[in-house]
């Protein structure tokens, strides 16, 4: 009998072999150099990783799949704008070996489904696509026309086009993200959950709110020229080793660094630029001016703590805010000072663990200086008061006029290469009416106007049996989402799983009644087509739109773009009913891009203007001072501090990714910032909260969260004893997915609270 769908999602239990040693205090370097050159040789061939390295964010190179952190407009490295986890990408993708039939006639999803995420990784590139039939244990090859046809019948079976999930994952280029969405919008249903759901979502909808476009304001320039920057809930490097490099230009050029954060994250500390030789043997740029360890989900109370004192300096001595800023450009603010008066600065201060010492250097800093920007990511967006962590830190830019203006504004870290692109050409459940009009009024169907799925609600709906095919491009759906039991049982409840990949992952392995895995070229490769090698585009993190360009020969001659699937998907799919020539598109992605250009604002001579080597920005009111909210002006806020309580022996745990892995794919066991090396199934520990539970170095022990009544369950973690706050734990995603409860997302975004899980540790 085959394994379970929750035994086939669940991750392996078994330990590698675990040593920890003192964390280093700055990051890069050379020991960076090194872990990039070894991963490129180790699994590329050494011609490609040559090429690759010289072409990597190199204007008219390809886009690094890595992160989505922008390339300088001007010079850039001849060295190649990369780093070491963005050659690690690389190395990940551009792998040397390929699997197919063989392969798979050869191991049993079960026996797939137990090994590590890391060997199931480093199997190889997929290279043809494969089907599983219903009750069988193997996938088995199928043709590509088979393989279309198989997911129009299923698709056009549904009573309902709503019972179909069409999730996207951030690496897709707006090309092929723009067809998909236009091809389920056709297919009649807005059911577009994507991994922006799970990451910055919160950003969005509270920047939207607030100031009237979901996405940060600053450029890298603002960067270079603020005076204060305010790194908070990111640990940049690891996961943008490239903004480093920004901020230690903003540094030279006099600008401080705030960073608040739990942990004394590596690069926050100190950073030794990779381009620069001489700091490599000097030792680096000490990088945060003021550091502060705040406990996990603190920071509401702590810049609300900042804001009761700038308020009293204002109404003491005046000339702390930007008053014609406020008068001009802002609306609530009388609203948000009543509310504000109303908390205490010691409570505040109290609730987000931080020193008077150190929260009077941060105070210090703001309160002189004007041209501010802050950075976050994650540590912020994963709260079930994520919203009003942006929104608190949207008043306190607003108070100081710092917004549209040289040196200040907002910056999210996006996460995936183009997650910021597929949003702007459409991968959203809830598109604005004006988009939905301009398809109508461009394609001639009405697509639905119903609020689709996010993230949480497919998982329901398929746990439910209110939906019966899921189809992923791109992404690892079933290892990136919480309460892995849950979506397990809800991806085991679909007649049909589809899965667009470059590589094998666990959502291959925890399957509907049938299954079917599309290989598709990666980044790196050549797209042939008809017309020839094809250029597509990407937006990065600050609303730049550049163009990408394959350098490799494609793993496999079986493979086909993420274009070419979806024309193929949709032919097959819509046959006579459909308004569109589906098929011209994958033969000349132009004719996509002067769709784009006639749908999607900011986008005309789209083809002329991505010939250009920098890209071209697309429109942000927020940077111009133009703020499209529902009052015209930029809007101030109200935020509560946060309720919640840990009864005695609960710990708030937030799940975190190590050095070694981009999200559910794992490069490697290490972690060597955090002085972690061999092993993933370890639990960061306050010491003294190991000591108040008679808890030893490295002791194996079980964690159990309790939500709303549900007890889940994650067994045997290493316990590492580390510098974090009482009271504060931090374990690695996906492998305590498990416990994140499907229940516990953020307000108005539905962002999963992964970042404040609350669980108890037992040994074991
Ligand atoms: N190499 C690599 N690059 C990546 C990724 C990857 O996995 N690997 N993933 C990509 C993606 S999709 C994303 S979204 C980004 C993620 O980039 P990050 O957000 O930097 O990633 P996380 O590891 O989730 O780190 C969250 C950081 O926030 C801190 N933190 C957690 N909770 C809190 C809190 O309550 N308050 C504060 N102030 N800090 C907190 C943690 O200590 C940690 O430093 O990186 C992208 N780039
Ligand atoms: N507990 C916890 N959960 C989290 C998070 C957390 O911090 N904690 N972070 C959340 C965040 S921020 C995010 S963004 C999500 C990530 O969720 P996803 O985006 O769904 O996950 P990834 O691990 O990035 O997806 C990796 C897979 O994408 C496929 N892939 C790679 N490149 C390509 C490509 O070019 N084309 C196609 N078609 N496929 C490709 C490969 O098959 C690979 O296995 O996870 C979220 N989940
Ligand atoms: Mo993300």
């Amino acid at each position: 009998m085959s394994s379970s769908p929750q035994d086939k999602a669940k991750i392996p239990e078994s330990f590698s072999n675990l040593k920890t040693k003192t964390p280093p205090k700055n990051s890069v370097g050379i020991p960076a150099i090194k872990a990039a050159i070894g991963h490129a040789v180790k699994y590329m061939n050494p011609a490609d990783a040559l090429k690759i390295s010289l072409k990597l964010n190199q204007k008219g190179g390809f886009d690094c799949p890595g992160c989505a952190w922008p390339d300088p407009d001007d010079e850039r490295s001849a060295l190649g704008e990369y780093c070491e986890n963005g050659m690690k990408a690389m190395a990940e993708e551009a792998q040397n070996k390929t699997i197919g039939a063989e392969f798979f006639a050869k191991h049993s999803v079960d026996e797939l489904a137990s090994w590590s995420d890391f060997e199931i990784g480093k199997s190889g590139r997929l290279s043809e696509p494969m089907f599983l039939p219903e009750g069988a244990t193997h996938y088995q090859p199928i043709s590509w026309d088979d393989a279309f046809k198989k997911v129009g019948t299923h698709l056009n079976a549904l009573k309902s086009p709503d019972e179909a999930v069409f999730y996207t994952s951030g690496r897709t280029t707006n090309e092929a993200a723009f067809l998909y969405q236009l091809f389920v919008r056709e297919f009649g249903t807005s059911n577009l959950p994507d991994c922006s759901n799970m990451c910055h979502e919160a950003s969005g909808s509270a920047l939207s709110e607030t100031l009237g476009i979901g996405k940060g304001s600053v450029t890298l320039d603002d960067l270079y020229k603020a005076e204060v920057v305010m790194v908070i809930g990111q640990n940049p490097a690891t996961n943008h080793p490239r903004m480093l490099t920004a901020l230690e230009k903003c540094k030279k050029n006099g600008g401080k660094i705030i960073a608040i954060n739990p942990l004394p994250e590596a690069g926050l500390v100190k950073f030794v630029n990779p381009q620069s030789p001489l700091k490599i043997i000097t030792g680096g740029t000490k990088m945060a001016d003021v550091f502060v360890p705040i406990t996990i989900n603190g920071d509401v109370a702590f810049v609300k703590a900042l804001l009761i004192k700038l308020l009293e300096k204002e109404e003491r001595y005046g000339g702390v805010f930007d008053t014609d800023f406020i008068a001009e450009f802002t609306h609530g603010y009388d609203t948000f000072v009543s509310d504000l008066k109303t908390y205490h600065f010691e409570t505040c201060l109290e609730a987000s663990g931080v020193t008077k010492a150190i929260f009077d250097d941060v105070f210090n800093l703001i309160l002189n200086n004007n041209k501010i920007i802050i950075c976050w990511a994650m540590g912020l967006t994963q709260h079930e008061n994520a919203v009003d962590n942006i929104r608190e830190l949207v008043n306190l830019l607003l108070l100081k006029g710092s917004i549209g203006k040289e040196g200040a504004g907002t910056c999210p870290v996006r996460g995936h290469s183009n997650v910021q692109g597929d949003r702007t050409v459409g991968i959203w459940e809830s598109a604005p009416q004006a988009f939905l009009d301009k398809i109508e009024a461009k394609y001639g169907f009405k697509p639905s106007t119903k609020h689709g799925f996010s993230v949480i609600d497919a998982i329901k709906a398929m746990y439910q049996k209110k939906a019966h095919v899921f189809f992923g491009m791109g992404g690892n759906f079933i290892s990136a989402v919480p309460d892995t039991s849950y979506a397990a049982q809800a991806l085991a409840n679909c007649s049909l799983t589809v899965h667009v990949s470059t590589k094998m992952n666990r959502s291959h392995l925890v399957t509907g009644n049938e299954a079917l895995i599309l290989p598709c070229l990666g980044r790196s490769e050549k797209d042939y087509q008809k017309s020839g090698v094809q250029v597509q585009s990407v937006e990065n993190s600050m609303g730049i739109v550049s163009s990408t360009k394959g350098i490799l020969e494609p793993c496999s001659e079986a493979l086909i773009s993420e274009v070419a699937v979806v024309c193929g998907v949709a032919h097959a799919t819509l046959q006579d009913r459909t308004k569109i020539n589906w098929l011209q598109y994958k033969d000349d992605y132009n004719l996509v891009r002067d769709d784009i250009q006639e749908v999607i604002e900011g986008f005309e001579d789209f083809n002329t203007k991505l010939k250009q080597p920098s890209g071209f920005y697309l429109p942000n009111g927020a940077r111009v001072r133009q703020f499209k909210t529902e009052t015209g002006k930029a809007n101030f806020s109200v935020n509560k501090l946060p309720e919640w309580k840990l009864k005695t022996g609960e710990l708030v745990m937030m799940t975190i990714r190590s050095h070694d892995q981009f999200n559910t794919t794992i490069y490697g066991l290490n972690d060597r910032y955090r002085g972690v090396f061999d092993e993933r199934r370890i639990i960061f520990m306050n010491r003294e909260d190991m000591a108040s539970r008679g808890l030893k170095e490295h002791q194996v022990v079980n964690l159990k969260s309790e939500f709303k009544g549900v007890v889940r369950e994650a067994h045997q973690f290493k316990v590492v004893g580390y510098e974090i706050p009482r009271n504060c734990c931090a374990t690695y995603f996906p492998e305590t997915n498990v416990l994140v409860p499907l229940d516990s997302f953020a307000h108005t975004a539905k962002t999963p609270a992964s970042k404040s899980v609350i669980i108890t540790v037992e040994a074991d």
